[in-house]
């Protein structure tokens, strides 16, 4: 496909930059660190960053979103400090990032297309580099013709290569707009393909097995968790965004009980949404856990944010989720969230765990590189009866009658259910037990002869 790939793509890696932001009163940072964020997401995507600048407005300049005087601040620090471009940690307009373009003669990055830049360099799997295309796609689409007027006259036609050369000539610039629309409805075919089958082998999933997602804010520790309860290979590091893809693992309880475990992509603070809509798929499991577990790194200063951010993404994915369920005529209720606080083998002392457990009684203190650590352990023993609570179901006393035949069944159900009395007759075994109605639920789908006799009223 004849796309020019260096337009779609706004590479950031190996330049020096300068990192900018406007506060405006709602504006959410972490105070201590204003800029530590988007510095830890431009050293990701490759970025040395030599020079930052904040600005505190009422409302932004509305032709260049900063003021016309630190714009010229902005334009002499990007030449004392030799730095080739300007990160900025909002999101601009396309007029915006052409008129600050033009003032400082270098080149704008907002926020969105850093966070699809570095997307782009993780990608891997052929689901999550559609994903991203698509994104960039419909976030670079529109702003192609207005950043062009203004590049051309930066680095002129044919220049040199870089972020500077988002376009070539102005009638390549029509015939590549064509190209870009199919290319954009072949890829959102593509994926809605990919994502109906994902979703009906999720579901299919959920009907014979628990499943329980880890989610939270990137560098959390979500593949830490995952990699500690089952004991499986996923990609953990320090650095944002290490994990892109969904993977999902059995989880081994002990005592013959097991539930699926999912890791997956983490949240950030403005995360672009075409990001989030292409990452459908992706957010599947996710959407159809059972219940949640919200991994919050609480060594992080900015934790308070992190949460927030986390609990405001996932509120606006169900949101979506509820209305396509509803369309389809599906029942669908969202998944329970319960809050890991994790990292607390690196918090100084133990008043800020007290404060934030004060606030979530029911959260649960992890340490998910060590489950076995002092500060950990405890936490982990109700992780694992909440999570078996949850794969049990309710608790319902009843009376079962089994084959005697089906050895394998009774067997499983003195092993996991409580048996209250049992009593044979002619090939069969009578048990009055507690049991989870979820518990029965699969035991039936993995094909046990068993009549419910009797069942206890609730209540
Ligand atoms: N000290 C400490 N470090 C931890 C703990 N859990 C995770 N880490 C570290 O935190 C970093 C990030 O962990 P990951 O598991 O990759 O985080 P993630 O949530 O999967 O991140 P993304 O995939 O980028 O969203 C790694 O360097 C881990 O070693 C913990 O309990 N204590
Ligand atoms: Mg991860």
């Amino acid at each position: 496909m004849a796309i020019n790939r260096e337009r779609t793509d706004i590479k950031v890696s190996r330049e020096r930059a300068v990192l900018a932001a406007v506060h405006l009163p709602q504006s959410r940072f972490d105070p201590n660190d204003p800029l530590g964020e988007l510095k830890a997401l431009a050293e990701t995507a490759g970025a040395t960053v030599v020079g930052e600048m904040i600005q505190h407005r009422q409302k932004p300049e509305s032709g260049t979103y900063i003021g016309s005087g630190k714009l010229d601040e902005l334009k002499a620090m990007c030449d004392s400090l030799d730095a080739a471009m300007v990160i900025f940690d909002h999101d601009l307009s396309p007029s915006q990032i052409g008129n600050i373009e033009k003032r400082i003669e270098r080149k704008v990055v907002d926020r969105s297309e850093l966070i699809l830049d570095i997307f782009a360099g993780r990608a891997t799997t052929h689901e999550a580099k559609l994903q991203v295309e698509l994104a960039q796609l419909e976030y670079t689409y529109p702003r192609l013709r207005a950043m062009w007027d203004h590049l051309e006259r930066i680095v002129g036609v044919g220049g040199v290569g870089g972020i500077g050369t988002r376009g070539p000539g102005e009638q390549q610039l029509e015939v590549d707009r064509r190209l870009v629309q199919n290319r954009r409805t072949r890829l959102k075919r593509e994926l809605g393909e990919i994502q109906d089958r994902k979703a009906r082998a999720v579901k299919k999933r959920k009907q014979d097995h628990v499943m329980i997602g880890l989610v939270g804010y990137t560098n959390a520790g979500k593949s830490t968790l995952f990699n500690s309860l089952t004991e499986g290979g996923a990609y953990a590091d320090d650095r944002l965004f290490a994990t892109l893809m969904t993977r999902t693992r059995e989880w081994d309880m002990g005592g013959g009980e097991s539930v699926m475990l999912s890791d997956t992509v983490g949240f950030v603070r403005d995360l672009p949404h075409h990001l989030v809509a292409s990452f459908k798929a992706t957010l599947e499991e996710t959407t159809h856990a059972d219940l949640l577990l919200i991994v919050l790194d609480v060594s992080d200063p900015a934790a308070e944010l992190h949460y927030e951010t986390v609990m405001e993404t996932l509120d606006s994915i169900f949101e979506e989720t509820r209305k396509a369920e509803e369309r389809a005529g599906e029942e669908w209720t969202a998944p329970k969230r319960v809050l890991v606080l994790n990292k607390v083998d690196r918090l100084r002392d133990n008043t800020e765990l007290l404060v934030w457990m004060n606030r979530f009684p029911g959260a649960i203190p992890l340490c998910a590189a060590a489950l076995e650590h002092a500060q950990s352990r405890e936490g982990y023993e109700r992780l694992l009866s909440l999570v078996r609570n949850v794969s049990t179901g309710d608790v319902r006393e009843m009376t079962l009658s089994i084959p005697m035949s089906d050895a394998k069944t009774i067997h499983t159900i003195e092993n996991r259910a409580e048996v209250l009395d049992r009593e044979y007759e002619n090939g069969a075994v009578r048990l009055r037990v507690r049991i989870g109605a979820r518990q029965l639920d699969q035991l039936r789908v993995g094909g046990a002869r068993i009549t419910v006799v009797e069942e206890a009223p609730t209540g």
